[in-house]
Formats: structure tokens, C-alpha cells, sequence
């Protein structure tokens, strides 16, 4: 099937005064892994690098999207602009197990100033790593100050999402993520900021007590390196928002003042460059033919005839002629 064309500098241009539609167009071309995306890429990076990115991260259900809408009118408060991206690295589908999102986000559906957008990683090579970056360019360039990252935390994508993001939030609940559990996770490392979520409910303060203490006893806690606060919050009833606020507004003071920002987006380009790459070698072995063919190389190695690390360097030897 033929790909409708894509006029690129007029949808980047359409994006960049604010329209939500070539917004959505330019995210599904995202998704999609478009022919275009290479022109849209190169339009885009000149307009790039302003906005803040916030990653939030953890279990099913936890409070992660309405922790987001209430940062996304807390930032409105202050006359920003706010892109919000809800990934579900699990999903094949985009829009189905995020509908709830999108429900529940309903308070920011009609402001201009607010772009919202579900997206599945649908299985693509290198999964959130490969679209995400690239949907966060496109908000970041289309003027949005902040960008807030929902995922949620199943096995790696947590430390997937912390790679992506400036600011890491890690929200846990009572009874769900106690400091030990949370420590076996891996997520003490990855958290800028932890929120204890539904501090409505029984065992909070103990969940508050054991995250600080992990905290404590972790590597972090040496001058000139950032300590991880905690902040508990009742999200579904904007309570400890500001406080929140206050966290992110503190740790992005350190990442300017210490020049961690500079070196997380380097480290963020690295691995962007690296996956896209990595993406472009592993499609010309599928189209390598005849002779050094990878399943040609594959039946050699069976056949002890070849070892796995010359067949590998016979690979990298045809694909990078
Ligand atoms: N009791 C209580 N419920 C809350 C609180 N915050 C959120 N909820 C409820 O918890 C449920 C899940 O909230 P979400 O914000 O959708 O959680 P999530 O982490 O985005 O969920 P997924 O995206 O499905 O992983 C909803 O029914 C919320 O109303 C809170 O502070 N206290
Ligand atoms: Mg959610």
C-alpha cells in the first residue's frame, strides 16, 4: 500500500504555532516509524531542547494519571504549556487500555494550551526507547514548556522512562511499594522524587518512613549529590500537589546549577542515536542475501562449520560496507 505523502514543512510549521492536529500527525508518524520521519526529524531538531521533561512512573493504578492532571493545572496556573504522553510499553494497541487516561484527563480536553496523546510502543524495535524520544521532540518543538512522561512501571520501563525524563517521579502507594520492595525493584536508583500516593489510606507514614530510610542508607546521600525527597499525596483529591510542585521546581534547580541536565540529555542523545542505529543495522541483516545471508550464516554455525563470533563479524563486516 502506498503511503500518503507527507508535506513536512508545512505540518512542522502547523505544529509549531500550535496546532493540535498536525500535533497528532506528526506523533502517528512517530508511531508508525513513517519514511517521513527522517525529514520531520531534521525540521524539528532546530526548535528542540527547551522543553522540561517529567517522567512519571509505577504500578497499575497507583495514581499516576491523576497525579498528572493535577501537575498539568498546576503548571497551567503558571501560564505554561504542557504535552502529556501516556505509554504503555505493554499495549500493541494505542488508545485501548489508555481510554481511562484520556477519561480521566477530561479536565484539560478543551484547553488549547494542553496536548494529550496515549501511545503504545506496539512492538516497535527498541520499543519506548525508539518512539518515545522522538514524540517527546515533537511536543518539545511544537512550544510545550513541559512534558510530562506517564508509564506505567512494569519491569523495565521504569528505568526505560527515568533515561527518557530530566525529573524522574516514582509514585508509590500504601501496602503496594514498601522501601524493600521498591529497593528490589531497582526504582530507589531511578527516582528524583518519590510521591506516596492515596495517603488516605492506612500504612502511608510507614510507607513514607521505609522509602526514606532505603534513601538514606543508598549512595545519594553525600554532599552536592541530589537526595530524593518524599512527598505524600491524596491525588484524587489535589492534596500535597504543591508540595510536589515544590519538589520538581528544586530538583530541576539542581539539575541546572550542577550541570546534570546537560549531562542526562547528552546521555538521553546517546542512546536516541544509539537505538536508531541499532534500529538501521538490524534491517539491512534481514536484506543481506545470498552467500552471507544471517540464516545462511545461522546453518553454518550449525553445521560447525563456522563459529558464532566470525559468522557475527561477517555480518557486521557486509552491513557496514
Ligand atoms: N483513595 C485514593 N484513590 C486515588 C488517589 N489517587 C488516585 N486514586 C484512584 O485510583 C484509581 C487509579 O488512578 P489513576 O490515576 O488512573 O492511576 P494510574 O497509575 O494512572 O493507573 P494506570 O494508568 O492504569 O496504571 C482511580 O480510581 C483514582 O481515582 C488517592 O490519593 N486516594
Ligand atoms: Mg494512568
Amino acid at each position: 500500500m502506498a503511503r500518503r505523502s507527507v508535506d513536512v514543512p508545512a505540518l512542522v510549521e502547523s505544529a509549531r504555532a500550535g496546532s493540535p492536529r498536525a500535533v497528532a500527525r506528526l506523533i502517528s508518524l512517530v508511531e508508525d516509524g513513517h519514511d517521513a520521519l527522517r525529514d520531520v526529524m531534521a525540521a524539528l531538531a532546530p526548535h528542540a531542547g527547551r522543553a522540561w521533561v517529567i517522567g512519571l512512573t509505577g504500578s497499575p493504578g497507583v495514581g499516576k494519571s491523576t497525579t498528572t492532571t493535577a501537575l498539568v493545572g498546576a503548571f497551567r496556573q503558571r501560564g505554561l504549556r504542557v504535552g502529556v504522553l501516556a505509554v504503555d510499553p505493554s499495549s500493541p494497541f494505542s488508545g485501548g487500555a489508555l481510554l481511562g487516561d484520556r477519561v480521566r484527563m477530561q479536565d484539560h480536553a478543551l484547553d488549547p494550551e494542553v496536548y494529550i496523546r496515549s501511545m503504545a510502543s506496539r512492538g516497535h524495535l527498541g520499543g519506548l526507547s525508539f518512539t518515545t524520544p522522538q514524540a517527546i521532540r515533537v511536543l518539545d518543538a511544537a512550544g510545550c514548556d513541559v512534558v510530562l512522561v506517564e508509564t506505567v512501571g512494569v519491569g523495565q520501563s521504569e528505568v526505560e522512562v527515568a533515561g527518557l525524563a530530566d525529573t524522574s517521579v516514582v509514585l508509590l502507594a500504601p501496602g503496594m511499594g514498601d522501601g524493600i520492595q521498591a529497593a528490589k525493584a531497582g526504582i530507589l536508583e531511578i527516582g528524583d522524587v518519590f510521591v506516596v500516593n492515596k495517603a488516605d489510606r492506612d500504612g502511608a507514614d510507614a510507607t513514607v518512613r521505609d522509602l526514606r530510610h532505603m534513601i538514606s542508607l543508598g549512595d545519594r546521600t553525600e554532599p552536592g549529590l541530589w537526595r530524593p525527597p518524599v512527598v505524600k499525596t491524596v491525588a484524587a483529591e489535589r492534596i500535597g500537589v504543591d508540595e510536589v510542585m515544590e519538589a520538581l521546581d528544586k530538583h530541576r534547580a539542581f539539575l541546572e546549577e550542577s550541570g546534570e541536565l546537560r549531562r542526562r540529555r547528552e546521555r538521553r542523545a546517546v542512546d536516541e542515536i544509539e537505538s536508531i542505529a541499532l534500529a538501521a543495522l538490524r534491517s539491512r541483516f534481514a536484506r543481506v542475501e545470498g552467500h552471507e545471508g544471517v540464516a545462511a550464516l545461522a546453518r553454518e554455525v550449525l553445521a560447525g562449520r563456522l563459529d558464532p563470533y566470525a559468522a557475527a563479524d561477517r555480518l557486521v563486516e557486509h552491513v557496514g560496507a
